[in-house]
């Protein structure tokens, strides 16, 4: 109905995407003949058929086995397009990519080949579609510092194509503390620095990252609610949380969507935004996220408009561009 035309229709940023998990079976497919790489999968609906998970882990697997046939800028230039115009549709005004350079690294893909591909498909974006956008480089908290280190060293020459730096991957057992040197140097050659904490590991992750990586958004955050002070901390330092609510239910970090703590983190003052994460994995892209809560959580219209917004606020775009989107 109407309503569904105003969700999709809200002015939003999307601040949590993994551009590696705009990646749809077909387009995999596509790339693995294009550049001759054997899938483990015996066709498109084969592929599609794994996407049920366990857990985080589960899906990271998926995710990082399917991920090996971006190879070229092109591939690159290729899968943002995609995502940029699907996500055009969705109501995006503005996009803050993550991108997982370690996975492609080790591939042997060079660091200009990515940066390069992504950031033509986002100027294509902004010169056709009014689209602004920018690129988040995140380290794999899974694997060495020393990794993520080399992995920061490789992007410097393109750091002007840069906006930030970010930490995702598997999260339990892999805190963010030991990162902290790498996340300096970071900030110090200009970059922005979020960092996945709260998905699926408990509140002190989040206050870890605050205290030790500078971080000014945190990616999930939803273990938050587990926690006064931190909620405190959270309200008065107006430090936004990227939920991505399909994301949870799929991975099974929350049960489903009615028992989301995204509407308690909005009620207790949380600076809450609504992202889609890996959509091609998890069901849906942002403006799916905003209807299944509308549709399964109770979420009003009021409430969505004050999600979209805050996705403007909480973005690092400049006080002029926040104030042209909404
Ligand atoms: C991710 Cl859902 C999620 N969590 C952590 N790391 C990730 N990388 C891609 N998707
Ligand atoms: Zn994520």
């Amino acid at each position: 109905g109407e309503s569904v035309i105003e969700l999709f229709q809200l002015p939003k940023a999307e601040l949590h995407l993994h551009i590696e998990g705009t990646l749809e079976p077909g387009l995999a497919f596509e790339l693995a003949h294009r550049n001759r790489v054997t899938l483990p999968f015996g066709s498109v609906e084969d592929l599609a058929s794994r996407y049920r998970f366990e857990n985080l882990r589960g899906f990271l697997d998926l995710y990082y086995t399917t991920m090996a046939v971006l190879r070229t800028e092109d591939d690159f230039a290729d899968l943002a397009r995609a995502y940029l115009g699907r996500a055009k549709a969705q109501g995006v005004r503005h996009a803050e990519v993550f991108f997982d350079l370690q996975a492609h690294l080790r591939r042997g893909v060079p660091a200009e080949a990515v940066v390069d591909g992504l950031s033509a498909a986002l100027a294509e974006a902004e010169h056709d579609a009014g689209i602004t956008g920018g690129l988040i480089l995140c380290f794999l908290r899974d694997l060495p510092v020393a990794d993520a280190d080399a992995a920061l060293t490789a992007a410097m020459p393109r750091v002007d194509r840069l906006l930030g730096v970010g930490l995702d991957s598997a999260e339990l057992g892999h805190p963010p503390g030991p990162f902290a040197p790498v996340f300096r140097r970071a900030r110090e050659a200009g970059l922005r620095a979020v960092a996945h904490a709260g998905e699926e590991a408990p509140a002190a992750y989040i206050q870890e990252a605050l205290d030790t990586l500078g971080v000014e958004r945190v990616d999930h955050g939803i273990r938050a609610v587990d926690d006064p002070r931190l909620i405190e901390r959270l309200v008065t330092g107006r430090v936004p949380l990227t939920v991505c609510p399909l994301s949870n239910v799929r991975l099974k970090t929350v049960g489903s969507l009615r028992e989301h703590p995204l509407p308690e983190l909005m009620d207790l003052g949380v600076v809450v935004t609504v992202n889609s994460d890996d959509p091609a994995y998890f069901g849906g892209y942002v403006a799916d996220n905003f209807l299944a809560l509308s549709r399964e959580a109770g979420l009003t219209l009021r409430a969505a408009e004050r999600l979209a917004r805050n996705s403007i606020a909480a973005s690092f775009v400049t006080p002029g561009r926040a104030a042209s989107l909404i």
